[in-house]
């Protein structure tokens, strides 16, 4: 039979008595604690998953949550009150000694009060949490598959978007209402929507400029579907771009397809990373590719896998990563190609799809 995610967690965890999934108050939630209980719904503040070594989950939670809870994974215990809540954190870790926290993603005050409650050793699970949770199961490459279809959509649609004198922040508005019109249930990240000299800052924020002829348009947009989160950036040209803008963006396309080829079971991460910047520092725009190549994408669109030419991690079948180069030139523009990508057995699948040549509106 199929180990369950709990079980899978629970042998990466080696030399643990327990991992605890610890969620404090709003925004302190950790998406593993989904991951392991599968819960269609619910916010789970407060609440705990807990897997002891030999793969059996304990998943407490409050009275509010119980309805939710008692439709995903594991044992439910319901409390009322404080006192009952450290009544099951005791019980589910009678025994053990030294337990595992996912210290990336956990708040601190959490982790004190289970330390002191169950009076335990507190370890870094984060290795194990992030081994178990970059190996996607089948459900969960379907539904980031849909989430991937459904922003991939909606790049088919930015060319109709961009009209001369159209803002930054009205595109963002539009594409993030299509990505719920068409089945997403929330972003995945704040849509970056950057025009002209802005779209040299990688992380711009949309704001009241209106496009220009000759302006480079750059899009990074993703949506969650059933909780999973898409990725993928397209920078298109209203008019005719300046040709250095041309030539940046033909430099960019080959570095990411020279990346994408790196792709697959068994290679390490960083060979992408270190040939996607090779393209790009063997061309007259040395340098200007200011970030890693990739990264992991799941319940969290930043996840656990880095792709950067430091890069230690070996990829392995069923990891989902960006490939996403880019070229940035301080007050002319920048270019940024982005897909999500699957990785296979002998290869990897691109889960988004827009045509990747150069578009001019
Ligand atoms: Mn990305």
């Amino acid at each position: 039979m199929q180990k369950s995610r709990a079980e899978r967690l629970a042998a990466n965890a080696d030399g643990l008595d327990a991992v605890v999934i610890a969620n404090g108050g709003e925004p302190f939630l950790d998406s593993t604690f989904w991951y392991l209980t599968e819960q269609a719904s619910g916010s789970f503040e407060d609440s705990l998953a807990i897997v002891r070594a030999d793969g059996t989950l304990e998943v407490i939670t409050s009275v509010l949550e119980e309805e939710s809870a008692r439709a995903g994974k594991g044992n439910v215990h319901v409390y009322v009150t404080r006192a009952e809540r450290d009544g099951f954190i005791k019980d589910a870790l009678k025994g053990a000694k030294k337990v595992g926290f996912n210290v990336h993603g956990t708040a601190y005050s959490a982790v004190e009060h289970v330390r002191k409650t169950a009076e335990v050793e507190v370890a870094d699970a984060s290795k194990a949490v992030m081994a178990t949770v970059t190996v996607k199961d089948k459900s969960e490459i379907e539904a980031t598959k849909k989430a991937c279809e459904i922003s991939s959509q909606v790049a088919r649609e930015i060319p109709g978007l961009i009209v001369e004198g159209v803002s930054e922040k009205a595109v963002a508005a539009a594409m993030d209402n299509r990505m719920r019109e068409l089945g997403g249930t929330g972003n995945a990240f704040d849509t970056i929507s950057a025009f002209g000299a802005h779209s040299s800052q990688p992380h711009y924020m949309p704001g009241d400029y209106r496009i220009r002829r000759g302006d480079a348009a750059l899009f990074d947009f993703g949506t969650k579907y059933d909780r999973y989160c898409s990725d993928m950036t397209r920078t298109v040209f209203l008019g005719k771009p300046p040709e250095v803008l041309e030539r940046a963006y033909a430099v960019v396309l080959e570095a990411q397809e020279a990346g994408f080829l790196e792709y697959r079971d068994g290679a390490a991460a960083k060979a992408a990373d270190l040939a996607a910047r090779k393209v790009i520092d063997d061309s007259e725009f040395k340098g200007r590719f200011i970030h890693s190549f990739g990264h992991g994408i799941g319940m969290d669109v930043h996840q656990g896998i880095y792709v950067s030419s430091k890069s230690e991690h070996v990829l392995k079948e069923g990891n989902i990563v960006s490939a996403e180069p880019g070229i940035y030139l301080p007050g002319i523009g920048g270019i940024r190609i982005e897909d999500t990508c699957l990785i296979t057995k002998n290869g990897a699948e691109r889960l988004t799809s827009f045509d990747r040549s150069l578009t001019v509106v």
